[in-house]
């Protein structure tokens, strides 16, 4: 018999999409839902302990405690033998399923992370110097950050005008791990109808799997996003 896999969910965190693809795959699994630390809204201690990263996502089974959503969503894969979520080496969407697979965690999310972190940071500053860190936030977030996202997102335009998934012909596992970034980033609006259209298309696309509605329902939030 195999172990019952538990995914403990966090408020407004990328679990969101562990628990969207479990849906999806309507795979089965116990699901534990927590909320964040209503002063500082960090996760609570409680889920802090649950594995040794201490963020969110994380995945239990058996003796198993694992983080990381793109280690949890191929560890549910491989444990669903009749999922077609991942395009085997064979398929000609293979190579554009890897390229979003990673993309999404290895290069955009930490790009949307500097962007929420250098957003905090600024709230928490004595007002004389306020100014200053705002021109050095702009700098880098002209220079560096908006650059390589809008490099990012010009690639999954050109994309979903060939194919409506980001794995291709075919609704992927890099659909889910990736909707979290789109989605956020349509919810703080860096993310836009008139400037990715076909990204916009696709997060409705996206919403209107009726995994989603069963997600959102257990999720019980009426965002993914954290409101800052
Ligand atoms: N790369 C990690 C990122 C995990 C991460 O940063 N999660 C955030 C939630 S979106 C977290 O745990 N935040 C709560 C905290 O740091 O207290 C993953 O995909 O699992």
């Amino acid at each position: 018999m195999t172990d019952t896999l538990t995914l403990h969910h966090l408020e407004y965190s990328q679990s969101f999409r562990v628990l969207w693809m479990l849906e999806e795959l309507q795979a089965p699994y116990d699901l534990v839902v927590y909320d964040r630390d209503a002063r500082t809204m960090a996760a609570p201690d409680e889920y802090k302990a649950l594995s040794p990263l201490g963020t969110a996502p994380v995945m239990t089974c058996g003796g198993l405690a694992l983080a990381e959503s793109s280690a949890i969503m191929e560890f549910i894969l491989d444990r669903s033998p009749h999922q077609n979520l991942r395009p085997g080496p064979e398929s000609p969407d293979r190579t554009r399923y890897l390229f979003w697979w990673h993309t999404a965690q290895g290069s955009m999310m930490p790009l949307q992370l500097m962007t929420t972190v250098t957003t905090i940071s600024q709230k928490s500053l004595p007002f004389f110097m306020k100014p200053f860190v705002k021109l050095y936030i702009k700098g880098l977030n002209d220079l560096f950050i908006q650059p390589r996202l809008n490099r990012i997102l010009a690639q999954a335009e050109a994309d979903l005008g060939t194919a409506p998934w980001f794995g291709g012909q075919h609704l992927s596992a890099a659909d889910f791990l990736i909707a979290y970034n789109m989605i956020v980033g349509a919810e703080r609006d860096m993310i836009t109808d008139t400037d990715h259209p076909r990204c916009m298309e696709w997060v409705a696309r996206m919403k209107a799997l009726p995994s989603f509605a069963r997600a959102t329902e257990k999720d019980g939030r009426e965002s993914m996003a954290l409101t800052y």
